[in-house]
C-alpha cells in the first residue's frame, strides 16, 4: 500500500442525482445496452504512462507532480505498481495499457531493460490475479530514449533496427504472459526531420520487413491478441509514415499484412491529420481493420496533440456511433491516453479525470445505442442507396462503359438530383444526443 490514494472513496454508479463527486452518475457497468452490459460495450482502459509516469511537464516547463513513486531503481517501479493498482481499484474499470518504460527502470543495455521489465511483469500478474484489471494492450516505447531520435525500425542505423526488434520482442512476450488483448505499435519517430538525408524507399522497406516479424513472432509465440498499428500524422517527427488510417491501409496491402493487423485510433491524432474522429474509426470499420480507441481530445486552438480527457458528449457519441455500427469492440476497448493539466497536482485531480470521462463515454455510447435502436437514421442512410438493388444497377457494376452509354441512350436516363437531406438528419441525430 503506498497510501497515495488513501482517502478516495472507492466510485460506485449513483445516478444522475449523486450527492458527491465521486460516484459515476452515467456509468453504471452493469446496465443493459443493445443486449450487452455497458462495461463490455465500453472496455474502459487507465493508460499507465499518464497517470503514473508523466511528470507534469510541457516544451517550456519541467515537472510539477511529486509522485512518491517517481525515481529510476526497481523499488520506485514497484511502488509505482502498487499506486496504479490502488488506482484501478478506486476506480474499477476493466483494463489497463503500458509502455516498457512507464513500468520498468531504465537499464544500462538490452540485457538489465529485459531482467527489470520480466521482473515487473511478474510483479504486475500477481496484482492482475489477485482481482485487478486485464491488459488490454502493450507495447514499447521506441520514441524517448536518445536512441531513436533518428528512428526505430526506419533508422538508418541496422544497430537501431536491431534494438528496436529486440525491444519489441521482449515487449511481446511481456504482453503475452499477462494476457494482453492486443499489442500497440505506434512510430513517433517513424517519420522524418527533412529529406535531404532520408531514403524514403529504404526506410519503407524496413518498417514493412519489420511489422512483418511482429506478426510472424505473435504467431510463433501463439499470442492470439491482435497486432495494432496507432496512425498518427507528425508530433514528434515531422512527417510520419503512419500518417492516417488510410495511408496505414496502404502501407498494410502493400506489405500484404492486411488481415493480420488492425488499427488503433485516437482522437487527437484524427484531428491532427485533418479528420474527424468519427471518420477515421468508420473508414478502418469499412476497411474490416477497425481495432480499438484511444480516447482524447486536443485543445482546438493550439494544434497539438494535449491529450486532454474527453469532456463532450455529442463528440464521443459519433465516434460511438461508428463502433456500433461496426458491430462493437472485439479486442479492442476505450484506452484514455490522457493526461492531466500540469496544475492538477493531487491524488484525487487524476481519478476525477477518469471518472468524468468515464462518465461522458457511458453517456455518448448510450446516446448512439439509442439512435441504433430507432433505426431510422440507418433507413434513412439504405434508402439513399436503395436503387443499387435493382438488377439494372448490380449488372452495371459487371459492365462497361459502353454498355452503359447504350442504356442511358436506349432508356433515354436523364437523372433528377435528390435532397441529401442532411439538416434533417442533424435534426434527428439532436434528438438523440
Ligand atoms: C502518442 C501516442 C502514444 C501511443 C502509445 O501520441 O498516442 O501514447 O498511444 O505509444
Ligand atoms: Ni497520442
Ligand atoms: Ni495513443
Amino acid at each position: 500500500m503506498t497510501g497515495y490514494f488513501q482517502d478516495i472513496p472507492a466510485i460506485a454508479y449513483q445516478g444522475p442525482g449523486a450527492e458527491t463527486d465521486f460516484a459515476f452518475r452515467h456509468y453504471d457497468p452493469d446496465e443493459m445496452v443493445l443486449g450487452k452490459r455497458l462495461e463490455d460495450h465500453l472496455r474502459f482502459a487507465v493508460a499507465w504512462w499518464h497517470s503514473l509516469a508523466w511528470p507534469g511537464t510541457d516544451p517550456f516547463g519541467g515537472p510539477t507532480f511529486q509522485r512518491p513513486w517517481f525515481g529510476d531503481s526497481m523499488d520506485h517501479a514497484r511502488m509505482k505498481a502498487d499506486a496504479a493498482f490502488e488506482m484501478f481499484r478506486i476506480l474499477g474499470q476493466p483494463f489497463f495499457c503500458f509502455h516498457d518504460v512507464d513500468v520498468r527502470p531504465e537499464g544500462s543495455d538490452f540485457a538489465e531493460n529485459t531482467r527489470n521489465l520480466m521482473a515487473m511483469v511478474d510483479y504486475i500478474g500477481e496484482k492482475m490475479a489477485a482481482g485487478g484489471p486485464k491488459l488490454l494492450w502493450g507495447t514499447a516505447n521506441l520514441f524517448t530514449h536518445r536512441r531513436w531520435m533518428a528512428g526505430a525500425a526506419t533508422n538508418p542505423a541496422p544497430d537501431v533496427f536491431a534494438f528496436a526488434a529486440a525491444t519489441v520482442k521482449t515487449c511481446l512476450d511481456a504482453t503475452h504472459r499477462l494476457g494482453g488483448a492486443n499489442y500497440v505499435l505506434w512510430g513517433g519517430r517513424e517519420g522524418y526531420e527533412t529529406l535531404l538525408n532520408t531514403d524514403l524507399a529504404q526506410e519503407a522497406q524496413q518498417a514493412g520487413r519489420f511489422l512483418s516479424m511482429v506478426v510472424d513472432y505473435k504467431h510463433r509465440i501463439g499470442f492470439d491478441g491482435a497486432i495494432l498499428v496507432e496512425p498518427k500524422p507528425q508530433e514528434p517527427s515531422k512527417h510520419q509514415y503512419d500518417y492516417d488510417v488510410a495511408t496505414v491501409f496502404g502501407f498494410l496491402q502493400r506489405f500484404g499484412l492486411e488481415g493480420e493487423v488492425r488499427l488503433n485510433i485516437e482522437q487527437g491524432h484524427a484531428i491532427l491529420a485533418g479528420h474527424s474522429f468519427e471518420h477515421e474509426i468508420a473508414l478502418a470499420a469499412s476497411l474490416g481493420v477497425f481495432g480499438s480507441v484511444d480516447m482524447n481530445r486536443n485543445d482546438y486552438q493550439s494544434g497539438w496533440d494535449t491529450d486532454q480527457f474527453p469532456d463532450s458528449v455529442p463528440e464521443v457519441a459519433k465516434a460511438y456511433y461508428e463502433i456500433l455500427r461496426a458491430g462493437g469492440f472485439t479486442t479492442g476497448g476505450t484506452n484514455f491516453d490522457a493526461k492531466l493539466r500540469r496544475q492538477s497536482l493531487d491524488a484525487e485531480d487524476l481519478i476525477l479525470a477518469h471518472v468524468g470521462a468515464m462518465d461522458v463515454c457511458a453517456r455518448g455510447l448510450k446516446a448512439a445505442a439509442a439512435l441504433i435502436e430507432d433505426g431510422s437514421l440507418e433507413a434513412a442512410r439504405a434508402a439513399r442507396y436503395a436503387g443499387w438493388d435493382a438488377p439494372e444497377a448490380q449488372a452495371m457494376l459487371k459492365g462497361d462503359l459502353a454498355a452503359i452509354a447504350g442504356r442511358v441512350e436506349a432508356e433515354g436516363i436523364n437523372p433528377e438530383p435528390r435532397s441529401g437531406r442532411q439538416e434533417r438528419l442533424e435534426n434527428l441525430w439532436n434528438r438523440f444526443v
